[in-house]
């Protein structure tokens, strides 16, 4: 692997996206020397982590689309191999269904479609049929977490987010496999949410999946509730379902007129009560700025790039984005940063919509920021304060499959035709064959 470094490093000096490649692999490499063969790495102890103590080898299945957009096909072969060899989901684990859905079986999916290998889509016909029971609940909303194993499930106390970021996954499963019945379950679960918006059409961050009222009533754009609304848009644009489409320019219509916030600072989406659209707080953060990306790919592209503006001043205002931030006060609410790439997704998106070459710059000046904070000799690690720089020991899966992929998306926009494909939540594209 060493003499692939000294190349890629020679070759970066003139070229964004070779520079982001020499990261992509000194962080996978990373992985490989002291994680190989589990879930991710801690790049400051150089230790591995397993999230159900049992690995379910969450950083080379998120990661192989990565491996081969970026050209990496013979390390993403034999990435294959191991996991056609080794990833067994017969185990007696309790597993969060969002998380495995996004990260595995989305993983799975796209790296099937890029590469025809067989042996990924039955794993993940296999793990589906194994998360199935989850959405065994009386109101068709799945629980939070299932037995691989034994098929039973709990956690009745959910959020929009992890009830409504299936169909993506589910759906191209059953159309590839042919087996509707992990359609109409995903399907199910997002209509019986969003039947339960209020009468301004909003949805809060906390819901009961078996008598289906609501636990918590504030609405936001950020964690518990931003990717419900990308899969509205985005399973009408991969499916071609029109009960999607309502469902979509619906619920952003709400967004607007309630969530939106016009400041003098610029354009912000803070936090609202459900029932009345009452402002609660003026809080944003790093999660939140995914909806530059879904705004502009639904037709939006002038509030897009006004959110992604006042996105980019809170990355300025600490050099790296904070997880929450006060948009009145200025000031951090969360300091931590776990390497998310939201901002970066959606200057990507931003870049190809509007050709703007500010875009591209943007994607070089964090990717300059991220190698001043997070670098370390192993990979990159998650911070603790993007205020102190203090730093954690993590490197998540998604710095692989989303981060990094959409830095060299934005330096290398003919890797892939945004306009054939869907991306997933967690970046995995996805083609519709069928
Ligand atoms: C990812 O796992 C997904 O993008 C998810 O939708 C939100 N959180 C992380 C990245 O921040």
């Amino acid at each position: 692997m060493r003499w692939l470094s000294l190349v890629l490093l020679l070759g970066c000096a003139a070229d964004p996206a070779a520079r982001v490649r020499t990261e992509f692999w000194h962080s996978w490499s990373g992985y490989v020397r002291y994680a190989w063969g589990h879930d991710e790495l801690r790049p400051v102890t150089r230790t591995p982590r397993d999230w159900y103590g049992d690995s379910l080898l969450i950083t080379p299945v998120d990661s192989l689309d990565s491996l081969v957009l970026l050209g990496f096909a013979d390390e993403a072969a034999r990435a294959r191999d191991y996991i056609a060899a080794t990833l067994s989901f017969d185990k007696d684990v309790w597993v969060k269904n969002f998380e495995i859905t996004i990260r595995v079986l989305g993983g799975l999916l796209s790296a099937y479609q890029l590469t025809g290998d067989a042996r990924l889509l039955a794993l993940a016909d296999e793990l589906g049929r194994r998360l199935l029971p989850a959405f065994d609940s009386p109101t068709g909303m799945p629980y939070m977490y299932v037995n691989l194993r034994t098929g039973q499930a709990r956690g009745a106390d959910s959020n929009p987010a992890e009830i409504g970021t299936l169909l993506l996954e589910f759906g191209t499963l059953a159309r590839l496999t042919h087996k509707d019945v992990y359609y109409d379950k995903a399907k199910r679960a997002l209509v019986a949410l969003s039947a339960r918006r209020s009468r301004l059409g909003l949805v809060g961050e906390g819901i009961d999946v078996e008598t289906g009222a609501w636990t918590q009533r504030t609405c936001h754009v950020g964690g518990g509730i931003d990717s419900y609304y990308e899969y509205l848009l985005k399973a009408w644009l991969l499916f071609g379902d029109e009960d999607c489409r309502a469902m979509w320019q619906a619920s952003r219509d709400a967004l607007v007129a309630h969530v939106a916030d016009e400041t003098a600072s610029g354009l912000w989406f803070g936090e609202v009560d459900m029932g009345t659209g009452r402002r609660t707080a003026t809080g944003f953060g790093a999660l939140e700025a995914f909806l530059p990306a879904v705004l502009a790919l639904g037709g939006d592209v002038a509030r897009a790039r006004r959110l992604e503006d006042s996105a980019y001043s809170m990355w300025r205002a600490f050099g790296v984005e904070p997880d929450g931030f006060d948009y009145t006060t200025r000031r951090a609410t969360d300091p931590h940063y776990p390497l998310r790439p939201e901002i970066i997704e959606s200057a990507y998106y931003l870049a190809h919509f509007t050709h703007d070459a500010r875009y591209p710059d943007m994607g070089r000046r964090i990717l300059d920021d991220l190698i001043a904070c997070c670098r370390t000799d192993a990979g990159y690690t998650t911070l603790k304060s993007v205020v102190t720089r203090e730093r954690d020991d993590l490197m998540p899966s998604y710095f692989l499959a989303e981060t990094l992929k959409y830095l060299y998306l934005l330096a290398a926009p003919g890797t892939i035709d945004l306009d054939k494909v869907v991306f997933t939540t967690e970046a995995h594209p996805l083609r519709r064959t069928w």
